[in-house]
């Protein structure tokens, strides 16, 4: 009995390795290495080639090697078996750390003072507001918006939270659907959104949603992306940015992904872009969360953090 791993952009090797410490005697096929069809009983994937995972008989469940899963109902031959997503301390951790490395900076001025520096300039900005008087509205809060909410309340901002479904996070205010996203907009001056990829979220970071910030913030707005480059519409982000609707923007997703060359986005001092890693699927933490998985389940358990197809995340 096998398990097949089915990647694109990244190297199975580390996988291949810690899988097979973790679960001794069981044959780690790529799709490159796989001949018997039958025996794979669990398929590993990070945006496998379309078609790729049909005619295996004996699929027991598909893993996600990242929180995400729009990568994988990008498949339209996806066979029908329980789809399991990463939930891990270690990728959460990893977020978090991006997501208030990245308010931060936008609240510390950073990049301005980063260009003062280069140009060794001594200006002061007497206005420094304090942290609770800078509004953050997070979009999404799932596991990893909730850890981020957590840890931005720590640092002393005003938190507030997005879902699609109500939700009661005890000291923090929460908006869900259509209403509630207009009433949590007009209360954020950083806007950072961990919304997965769904026909719902697809282009939802557009000019009318930016509009909505309001201007008289002590600092912003200011816009962070780290759930999918699909949900963003670069165009309207620019002109927003030109406009000065937007005062700031960190970007790690992107509508095409690597962000081509002649991309905008990269020349701007008012842009922060990071290469789609503010929360890396690391091997070691990964494997073992999908090998305990495995065997937990072999053990007569139930599957956890399952996707819902229907809801598509
Ligand atoms: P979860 O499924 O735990 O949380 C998703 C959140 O988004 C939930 O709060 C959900 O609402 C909300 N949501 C979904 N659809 C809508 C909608 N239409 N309207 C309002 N809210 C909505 O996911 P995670 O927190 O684990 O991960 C979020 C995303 O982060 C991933 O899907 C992935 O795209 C991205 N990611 C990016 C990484 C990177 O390196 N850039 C790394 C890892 C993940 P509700 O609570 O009501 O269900
Ligand atoms: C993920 C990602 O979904 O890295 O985990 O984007």
């Amino acid at each position: 009995m096998s398990l097949l791993l089915a990647l694109t952009g990244w190297r199975s090797e580390p996988w291949i390795a810690r899988l097979s410490a973790l679960l001794p005697g069981r044959r780690i096929d790529t799709l490159g290495t796989l001949r018997d069809r039958d025996a794979v009983q669990y398929a590993l994937t990070w945006r496998h080639p379309p078609g790729s995972l049909e005619a295996l008989p004996n699929l027991r469940a598909i893993f996600s090697l990242g929180a995400g899963v729009d990568h994988v109902f990008a498949d339209p031959r996806l066979p029908d078996a329980p789809i399991v997503r990463v939930v891990d301390p270690d990728l959460t951790a990893r977020m978090s750390e991006w997501v208030a490395l990245q308010v931060l900076l936008h609240h510390r001025q950073f990049r301005r003072y980063d260009r003062q520096q280069r140009e060794r300039v001594w200006d002061e900005d007497e206005s420094q507001p304090r942290a609770a008087d800078v509004r953050v509205g997070l979009l999404g809060l799932g596991v990893l918006g909730l850890d981020a909410a957590r840890k931005l309340q720590t640092l002393g901002f005003t938190v507030a939270g997005w879902s699609r479904a109500p939700k009661q996070v005890e000291g923090m205010a929460t908006y869900h659907g259509a209403q509630g996203l207009d009433a949590m907009l007009a209360r954020t001056d950083i806007l950072v959104s961990l919304l997965p990829l769904t026909p719902d979220t697809r282009g939802v970071l557009n000019a009318a949603l930016i509009a909505k910030l309001p201007r008289d913030g002590r600092i912003g707005p200011a816009l962070i992306n780290a759930g999918r480059g699909g949900s963003q519409v670069e165009a309207d982000i620019l002109a927003a940015l030109e406009a000065g609707a937007l005062k700031g923007a960190s970007l790690d997703v992107f509508e095409t992904e690597p962000l081509p060359a002649h991309s905008p986005l990269w020349g701007r001092e008012d842009v922060f872009v990071s290469p789609h890693n503010s929360a890396i699927s690391e091997p070691d933490a990964v494997a073992g969360y999908i090998a305990g998985q495995i065997l937990a389940h072999e053990r007569g358990e139930s599957w956890r953090n399952l996707v819902d197809r229907t809801r598509g995340y």
